[in-house]
C-alpha cells in the first residue's frame, strides 16, 4: 500500500474478525470478568444515525480497553423491535411487522460490523423473537403470582379516530400526535407493574450507585418520597368525608378552605343543583390538560362545588372547591389549603377572594395518621397494540383473569390480515378470531388483547444476553453469576423510565432468588446527543441528518468516523458535527499510517519521556471516561514523533494505544510491527519532568529565565554560573556582583549588584 486506504484495511480486518471471532466470550478463564452494554437500538427503517455511533463507540473504547489489559470481557448486541414504527408502517402497507423488523435488523447489523465493534455477535437477542418473549411473558407471571401485576380501572388517553390509547408524550395540545385528533379521556381496565412495593428500596439505593449525579437525582425526584400525614374532614350534609394528604400538619390551623380534583371520586355527593353543571363543564375542560399543563404556573382555575368540611383543628366550616392544580393521582387526590403558607393556595384564596389566615403552627401529631406517599405511580403496562408482546392472560366467561400456564408458552403473536385495531378499542389481536379461543384446564377461555408496553421486553434483556439461547429458563443461573451486573452501561436516553424499571425487575427476582444481586448496573454512562453543525437537533424534515455510512463511504472510514466522535467532546455533552475536524481526524490517522508504513524509524529514542507520559494519560483519561483528550494526547504525541523521530518502540505505543478508538489501522500497523496489542505500561521513573525553570533577578528586577536539569537544582554554584554567563544577565551585572542569594524551594536566583 502506498497510502492510507481506510476501506481496504477496513474491509480486510473486519473480514478476519467474521471468520476468527476475536470477540466471542466464554466463561472460562483465569481473568477477572467485565461485561459491558449499550443500551440496545430500535432498529429503524432509517439505519444507524451518528449517535449510535457515539454510544456504541463509547462501549466498544472500553470493550477493546479492557481486553488489552487482559479482562475476560463480554459485550453483547441485540435489537428492541416490538413499537409503534413497524406497527404503523403495517398498517399503512399491509407488511407484516415482523418481515419490517427482519429486514431493519439486517441492515443494523451489517452497519455495526462496518464499524468494526467489537461485539460477540453470537449473543444476538431481537425482543420480538418467540424465543426471547416466551420468556417475557414468563417474567409476567412471576410478577403476577405475587400479585406485583394486576388490573385496576384508570383514565388513558384516548383518540376517538384512531382507537387506541395514548402515552402522555404522543399528545400534543389536546390533540393525537398521528391523525391530529382530539384525545379524550377514558376510564379503561388496564394492567398494571406494582413498582411503588419496591419504591424505598429504589430510593436507598441510589446513592450507592457509581451513576452520573443528575441520573441519579432525576430518579429520586421522579420516586419522590415524601412524608406527611392524612387528615380527615367531615362533610357538612353527611357526604363521605374527605381525607387529604399534607406535608405539613402543622399549618391545620391555618387551613380555610379543601380543594379536590377534578378527578375525584367523590365529587358528585358534593354537588349541589346550583352548581353541578359548571363543576362538570370545568371537569370535562381539566380532562383534556396533561399533568403537566396542570402543574405550570399558569393562572389557577377552579369551582366551588357547593359543599363545606369542618376543619378539625378550628372546627370552623370551610368551602369546599374543585381545581386541576390538585392532580389526582398523588396523595388522596385532595388537600387542605393553607394559603398564608403555601403559594400555590395563596394565589388561589387570592383570586377567588377566599380567607387567608395567618395562626401559629401546632404540633404535627396533633392531627391525621402519618402517611408517607411517592410521587411514582405503578407502572401502567398494557397497550392496545398488536406488535407487542402478548400478555399471557385468559378471561373465563365472568370475565376472571387466569394465567396462562407456563407449559404454553409463549403466546405467539398470531398473523392477521389488517393491523388496525379494532372498533371496540381492542388491539388487531382481537381480529384473530381462533387464536382468542384457549382451553385452560378444561375450560374455554378468551386471551388477553393487550400487549405489553415495550419497557417490559428491556427490563431483563441484559440478564438474556449472559445465556441467550437458554431453552430451560430465562437466564442461566452460572453465567449471570459469572458475567453479571453489568459493569458498564451506556445509553443516552431512558434516564428515568428504562433505568427505573430494571432496577425494579432486579430487585424483584433477587427476592424471587432467580438473580444473585440486587442492583443491575454498576456503573452508568450517560452520553450526550451530536447535533447539525448549526447546533439543532438533526431531524429529516430539517435535511440535517449526517449518515455515518457517506461518512465511512466518503473514503474517510470507520476509523476516522469513531475517532472523531470521540474527539468532539466530553463523552456527556452534546456536541455538533462539525466536518472540518472530521478532516482533522483523517489526517491525523494519515500521519499515524505514514510513521509505521512510509517512514524509516530512528535508532536513536530521544522519545522516551514523551512516550510514557502518553501512556500514563491515554490510560487514565480511558479510565476517567475523558475520551476526547486521550485522543488529543494522541495527536500531541504525533505531532512530537514527527518532530523529534519515532522509533519502533513508539509506532507499537501508537497502536496499541490508539487501537480501541481506530482499530483496523491499528491492527495492520501491528501486524507490520509483528507485535500483539497488550496494553503498555508506564514507568513513573520517566515521568519526572527533567527540566525545571529558574528565574533570574537582578536587585529584585526578573531579568532571565533559565532551564536547568532536575538534578542541578541542588547545585546552587552551577546555577549561578550559568545565571552570570547568560547574555541577559550579562547586561545588568557588568558593574559587578555583590552577592547571589538563591531559593530552590522558589526556584529564584537574587543577583545583588
Ligand atoms: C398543606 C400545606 C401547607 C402543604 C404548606 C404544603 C405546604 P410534596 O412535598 O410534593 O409531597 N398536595 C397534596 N396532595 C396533592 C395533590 N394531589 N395535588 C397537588 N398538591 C397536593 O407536596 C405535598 C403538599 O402538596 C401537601 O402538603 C399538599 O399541600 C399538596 F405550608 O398541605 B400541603
Amino acid at each position: 500500500m502506498e497510502r492510507y486506504e481506510p476501506l481496504k484495511i477496513e474491509q480486510k480486518w473486519q473480514k478476519i474478525w467474521e471468520e476468527t471471532k476475536p470477540f466471542k466470550a466464554t466463561e472460562e478463564t483465569g481473568q477477572p470478568k467485565m461485561m459491558l452494554a449499550e443500551m440496545f437500538p430500535y432498529p429503524s427503517g432509517a439505519g444507524l444515525h451518528v449517535g449510535h455511533v457515539r454510544n456504541f463507540t463509547i462501549v466498544d473504547v472500553l470493550t477493546r480497553f479492557y481486553t488489552q489489559q487482559g479482562l475476560n470481557v463480554l459485550r453483547p448486541f441485540g435489537y428492541d423491535t416490538f413499537g409503534l414504527p413497524a406497527e404503523n408502517y403495517a398498517i399503512k402497507t399491509g407488511t407484516a411487522p415482523q418481515e419490517v423488523t427482519k429486514i431493519n435488523i439486517t441492515n443494523f447489523r451489517k452497519q455495526a460490523k462496518r464499524l468494526g465493534y467489537a461485539i460477540d455477535w453470537g449473543r444476538e437477542i431481537n425482543t420480538s423473537d418467540p424465543e426471547y418473549y416466551k420468556w417475557t411473558q414468563w417474567c409476567f407471571l412471576q410478577l403476577y403470582k405475587k400479585g406485583l401485576a394486576y388490573q385496576k380501572e384508570s383514565y388513558q388517553w384516548w383518540c376517538p379516530e384512531d382507537q387506541t390509547v395514548l402515552a402522555n408524550e404522543q399528545v400534543e395540545n389536546g390533540k393525537c400526535w398521528r391523525c391530529g385528533h382530539e384525545v379524550e379521556k377514558k376510564k379503561m381496565k388496564q394492567w398494571f407493574f406494582k413498582i411503588t412495593e419496591y419504591a424505598d428500596e429504589l430510593l436507598e439505593e441510589i446513592d450507592n450507585l457509581e451513576w452520573p449525579e443528575k441520573i441519579k437525582t432525576m430518579q429520586k425526584n421522579w420516586i419522590g418520597r415524601s412524608t406527611g400525614a392524612e387528615i380527615d374532614f367531615e362533610v357538612v350534609g353527611g357526604a363521605p368525608r374527605i381525607t387529604v394528604f399534607t406535608t405539613r400538619p402543622d399549618t391545620i390551623y391555618g387551613a380555610t378552605f379543601l380543594v379536590v380534583a377534578p378527578e375525584y371520586t367523590a365529587l358528585d355527593s358534593l354537588l349541589t343543583d346550583d352548581t353541578r353543571e359548571k363543576v362538570l363543564d370545568y371537569k370535562a375542560t381539566a380532562l383534556k390538560k396533561s399533568e403537566i399543563e396542570r402543574q405550570e404556573n399558569k393562572e389557577k382555575t377552579g369551582v366551588f362545588t357547593g359543599s363545606y368540611a369542618i376543619n378539625p383543628a378550628t372546627k370552623e366550616k370551610i368551602p369546599i372547591w374543585v381545581a386541576d392544580y390538585v392532580l389526582a393521582g398523588y396523595g388522596t387526590g385532595a388537600i387542605m389549603a393553607v394559603p398564608a403558607m403555601d403559594d400555590r393556595d395563596h394565589e388561589f384564596a387570592e383570586k377567588f377572594d377566599l380567607p387567608i389566615v395567618e395562626t401559629e403552627l401546632c404540633d404535627r401529631d396533633l392531627f391525621g395518621t402519618p402517611k408517607t406517599t411517592y410521587r411514582m405511580r405503578d407502572w401502567l403496562i398494557s397497550r392496545q397494540r398488536y406488535w407487542g408482546c402478548p400478555i399471557p392472560i385468559a378471561y373465563d366467561k365472568d370475565g376472571n383473569p387466569h394465567p396462562i400456564p407456563e407449559d404454553q408458552l409463549p403466546v405467539l403473536i398470531p398473523e392477521v390480515d389488517d393491523y388496525k385495531p379494532d372498533n371496540s378499542g381492542r388491539s388487531a389481536l382481537a381480529k384473530a378470531k381462533d387464536w382468542l379461543k384457549v382451553t385452560i384446564d378444561g375450560e374455554e377461555m378468551t386471551r388477553e388483547t393487550d400487549t405489553l408496553d415495550g419497557y417490559a421486553c428491556s427490563s431483563w434483556y441484559l440478564w438474556r444476553y449472559a445465556s441467550p439461547h437458554d431453552k430451560d429458563a430465562a437466564w442461566d443461573q452460572d453465567a449471570i453469576k459469572y458475567w453479571e451486573p453489568v459493569d458498564y452501561y451506556c445509553g443516552g436516553d431512558h434516564a428515568v423510565a428504562h433505568l427505573l424499571y430494571i432496577r425494579f425487575w432486579c430487585k424483584f427476582f433477587a427476592d424471587e432468588g432467580y438473580l444473585p444481586f440486587r442492583e443491575p448496573i454498576k456503573r452508568l454512562l450517560y452520553n450526550g446527543y451530536i447535533n447539525a453543525p448549526d447546533g439543532k437537533k438533526m431531524s429529516k424534515s430539517k435535511g440535517n441528518v449526517i449518515d455515518p455510512l457517506d461518512v465511512i463511504n466518503d473514503g474517510y472510514g470507520a476509523d476516522t468516523l469513531r475517532t472523531y466522535e470521540m474527539f468532539i467532546g466530553p463523552y456527556d455533552q452534546d456536541a455538533a458535527w462539525d466536518p472540518r475536524s472530521v478532516g482533522g481526524v483523517y489526517r491525523f490517522l494519515n500521519r499515524c499510517w505514514t510513521l509505521a508504513f512510509a517512514t524509516e524509524y530512528s535508532k536513536e529514542d530521544k522519545t522516551i519521556n514523551i512516550r510514557h507520559k502518553t501512556i500514563k494519560k491515554v490510560t487514565e483519561d480511558i479510565h476517567r471516561y475523558n475520551f476526547n483528550t486521550a485522543v488529543a494526547a494522541l495527536m500531541e504525541y504525533v505531532n512530537e514523533l514527527y518532530k523529534i523521530g519515532a522509533t519502533t518502540e513508539d509506532v507499537v505505543i501508537l497502536a496499541k494505544l490508539l487501537k480501541p478508538f481506530a482499530p483496523h489501522l491499528t491492527s495492520e500497523m501491528l501486524e507490520k510491527l509483528n507485535t500483539n496489542d497488550e496494553w503498555p505500561k508506564w514507568d513513573e521513573k520517566y515521568l519526572v519532568s527533567d527540566t525545571v525553570e529558574v528565574v533570574v533577578q537582578v536587585n529584585g528586577k526578573l531579568r532571565a529565565k533559565l532551564s536547568i536539569n532536575q538534578a542541578d537544582l541542588s547545585d546552587e554554584e552551577k546555577i549561578t554560573q550559568l545565571a552570570l554567563s547568560d547574555e541577559k544577565v550579562k547586561k545588568y551585572t557588568d558593574s559587578g556582583v555583590k552577592k547571589t542569594i538563591f531559593v530552590p524551594k522558589a526556584k529564584i536566583l537574587n543577583i545583588v549588584i
